[in-house]
């Protein structure tokens, strides 16, 4: 059967028989459970390797299956609205730690390894990251994974099970080289396969139209090249309340309908690998953070994604519902995690109009009542468009639908602007032009009920900047969702120190509602708290300091001023800058100007994208400066650098918690929101940052005072712009003068003279978008401030204090709080 037409999944799950309501012999605990899974599921008599691993994730998986069921048929049987958090990214990292703080196993699973001599956290590190993601879009989608299971809402994550995630990050000679991420090498023992819930997606092929018996007019979409997508199921437990939701990857695999032609002709062997095509589609994640990936397959995949998913909910609710979809909207909402999965909009007007029958005015009403849209970037380069001429033919039927949404829309948009043919083009979906190509925001705002970004100034720069017009027309549809991390994984599991000594002296109540830390301000002037905290701190120090030595073959040293940026290398981030600043401390070490400074730790991390030369750049010149700063005995006692290759999720729970400075200095207006530097600033770090994305809201939680706030904010950058002199400004500025002048002399590449020079020339370029020279004073200043705070170390810590007790705010619980109460109602 094919896809288009039927759209019928490849088996119907039924559970005949007896087993459903049964009860079943409740499983062992923990450690027989353990036991067992060695024995007669791995087969294994004297473990190794990943094998204690393997048979504890599926022991805490067999605790957790009987929730997970339970959860699923309260869901089906239930009235909340379903929410699927559509997205191309998900970056979970490990699950072992955190499924057994939620689902409280921690002590079980150590006494069930006690036999083995082997301790949890050695076990837990055994675990391959799931690293279905770039950066923070990915993470973000985690985090609320995390949060909705937490807060007891019905919330299924929807994405695609790559084979292989993000690249491991290698450094050969300073240069970043990609190796292949094969995550799933070993097995993932959390995964379910769910066959029987596969479904087929339609690609190529054409439209033709039929009248029907009652002389309706339909489309039928025919010669289709179907994929099957089949279901990988992840456990996302809540936190101690017993539901557990689902992470729902699909995988792409060959359809049985083999081209006849070519068996007829003997070409069994050709025939059937040439269905390797088809799973293509689910091999790797794009690695291009914050900027686009205009190719084919990323279409497909992303076609892929929403088509296998949007079938899923409209089975899951005939299910419950029976044929009437008219109250789909009511029972289910798609949140968009950003415009990759924008497509979902023609698509499920598609399915409920050639598949489900309805009428055009009835299928938009459900569509839009059913999307909602969350906008990441600003940024010119991540704006998604598709060529029309590729969308045609890969996807006939969906981009004749996209034409009849822009046609109405564009109707609505006559009537709003009467007579402004400037007005139609400007805002059309299509974009006209030798390559006309479809505007995936466009497409994502209009066909939406609600368009949000994610933090205050983001959302404002959005409604008065790029989607302007749009929100003259829809004032509405239009909010703000500052991020959020998940305290769990973020401050419980990865910093069990610190929540430990809270648990002291504020109980335990913090843990189900994280702004209960600011109760933690009362404890300021209490020496012996101040002390305990900086003991901590120090214990995380020495984690991080092990880290880096391990990775890095740099020595930290924990009395030293851990400086730390960790993020995806990309300019409008302004690692540069900060190399830039290591090179301004070396300077006045190397001339004895050490007056007022005190001893730093510098260490940067950060995948760049493989084909984003100026970022592979910055990291090298990183490394090269590590390599002169920590080559000099006489730097040694005062700063020390390192790039720490390969940061991923599981690298940041050992970084947050033993950083003391975050570094979230992006050009103002530039940073959508970032959630590192929440993460940071809920273990404690002092943040130094700029005015821009969630650090506004970071400074007004924790007030002036505890924060180093440098540079121009975004007004100010927008204003400069239209007269950046920037060699004026390194005139003035004896400090980057001379910087840029050690790096202009190939003090830094010895072997390769004028290495550097593009990152140079870029800063002195009129053109430079991302300001460098206008922020590098101010900037060094704000960190001289840092280094006088921390020459008086009991200041420096009551602050850390209040940084971590002012962080509720920024638990994504809250975040998701208001997700629910102002987009998803009802869920
Ligand atoms: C963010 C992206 C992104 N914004 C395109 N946009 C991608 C765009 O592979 N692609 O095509 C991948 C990622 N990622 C980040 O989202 C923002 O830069 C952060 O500021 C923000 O905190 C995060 C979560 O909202």
């Amino acid at each position: 059967e094919s896809a288009a037409a039927g759209g019928v999944q490849v088996a119907e799950h039924s559970m005949k028989g007896k087993s459903r309501h049964e009860p079943c012999e409740p499983c062992d605990a923990l450690p027989a459970c353990l036991e067992r899974q060695l024995r007669y599921n791995l087969c294994r008599f004297e473990p190794q390797g990943q094998d204690l691993f393997h048979a504890l994730a599926l022991g805490v998986k067999e605790q957790l299956l009987d929730d997970w069921r339970s959860t699923r048929s309260r869901d089906a049987e239930g009235n909340k609205r379903q929410v699927a958090y559509l997205s191309l990214e998900f970056l979970m990292g490990r699950a072992l730690g955190n499924a057994l703080l939620n689902l409280d196993l921690t002590k079980d699973a150590r006494d069930a390894l006690t036999p083995f001599a082997a301790s949890l956290e050695e076990i837990a590190e055994q675990e391959h990251d799931a690293g279905l993601g770039n950066g923070g879009l990915g993470r973000l989608a985690a985090c609320f994974l995390d949060s909705c299971a937490s807060m007891d809402i019905a919330a299924t994550g929807y994405g695609i099970r790559y084979e292989y995630g993000m690249f491991a990050q290698k450094i050969v000679d300073g240069f970043q080289i990609e190796r292949p991420d094969r995550w799933l090498k070993e097995g993932n023992p959390w995964e379910v396969r769910l066959h029987a819930l596969a479904v087929l997606v339609p690609f190529f092929g054409h439209t033709e139209s039929y009248v029907d018996r009652a002389g309706r007019r339909h489309i039928q979409w025919v010669g289709t090249q179907d994929v099957r997508a089949v279901p990988h199921d992840m456990p996302v437990p809540g936190y101690r309340n017993g539901r557990i939701n689902t992470l729902r990857l699909w995988k792409a695999e060959a359809t049985d309908d083999f081209d006849l032609e070519e068996f007829n002709q003997g070409d069994y062997a050709e025939a059937v690998a040439r269905k390797n095509l088809a799973e293509q589609i689910t091999m790797v994640l794009y690695p291009n953070d914050a900027s686009e990936n205009g190719k084919e397959l990323r279409l497909r995949q992303q076609y892929f994604l929403c088509s296998a998913s949007l079938q899923d909910m409209l089975r899951r609710h005939i299910a419950r519902f029976g044929d009437d979809l008219s109250q789909f909207a009511k029972h289910n909402v798609v949140q968009l995690n950003d415009t990759h999965p924008a497509i979902a909009v023609p698509e499920l007007m598609r399915l409920l109009i050639d598949v489900h029958c309805l009428e055009w005015d009835e299928a938009w009403a459900i569509t839009s009542a059913t999307m909602a849209y969350t906008n990441h970037t600003l940024l010119p380069e991540a704006l998604e468009c598709w060529s029309v001429r590729m969308l045609g033919h890969m996807l006939p039927r969906i981009l004749e639908i996209i034409f009849e949404i822009n046609a109405r829309y564009l109707d609505l948009v006559a009537h709003h602007w009467p007579g402004d043919a400037d007005m139609l083009a400007k805002m059309s979906i299509i974009e006209e032009g030798s390559e006309p190509r479809v505007r995936m925001a466009y497409l994502a705002i209009v066909g939406s009920f609600s368009v949000n970004g994610v933090a205050a100034l983001h959302t404002e720069l959005l409604t008065r900047g790029l989607f302007k017009d749009f929100h003259a027309l829809w004032a509405e549809k239009f909010n703000n969702k500052t991020n959020g991390v998940t305290p769990r994984r973020w401050l419980m599991a990865c910093n069990p120190q610190l929540a430990s000594l809270i648990d002291r002296r504020l109980g335990s109540d913090w843990r189900d509602d994280l702004n209960r830390l600011s109760s933690l301000g009362a404890f300021t002037s209490d020496t012996d708290f101040i002390k305990a905290w900086r003991g901590v701190k120090t214990a995380n120090k020495a984690a991080l300091a092990a880290l880096v030595e391990r990775e890095c073959g740099v020595t930290f040293d924990t009395q030293m001023l851990f400086d730390v940026q960790v993020k995806r290398i990309h300019e409008y981030k302004r690692q540069l800058m900060n190399v830039l600043h290591v090179i301004h401390l070396y300077q006045r070490v190397l001339k004895g100007d050490t007056q007022g400074m005190v001893p730093r730790c510098v260490l940067i991390g950060g995948k760049a994208a493989p084909g984003y030369a100026t970022a592979k750049l910055i990291i090298k010149l990183a490394g090269n400066v590590a390599h002169m700063v920590n080559s000099d005995p006489h730097v040694a006692p005062w700063l020390r650098f390192a790039f720490l290759p390969n940061y991923n999720v599981s690298a940041m729970e050992v970084i947050a918690p033993g950083a003391d400075l975050s570094e979230q200095i992006s050009t103002a207006g530039k940073e959508a929101s970032g959630t590192g530097n929440m993460k940071f600033m809920m273990n404690g770090a002092l943040t130094m940052g700029t005015l821009d994305g969630a650090n506004i809201e970071i400074l007004e939680a924790v007030g002036e005072d505890n924060f180093f706030l440098f540079g121009l904010n975004a007004d100010e950058v927008a204003r400069i712009k239209e007269d950046y002199r920037p060699k004026d400004i390194i005139a003035a500025s004896p400090a980057l003068s001379s910087v840029l002048e050690l790096v202009r002399s190939g003090h830094f590449s010895l072997q390769e003279p004028g290495l550097f020079d593009p990152l140079i020339d870029a800063i002195e370029s009129p053109w430079d978008q991302w300001m460098t020279a206008a922020d590098f004073d101010s900037f060094v200043s704000a960190q001289a401030r840092a280094a006088a705070l921390y020459a008086t170390p009991d200041e420096w810590t009551v602050r850390s204090i209040r940084n971590t007790a002012a962080s509720g705010r920024f638990s994504s619980d809250a975040t998701i709080a208001r997700y629910r109460d102002d987009i998803w109602r009802g869920a």
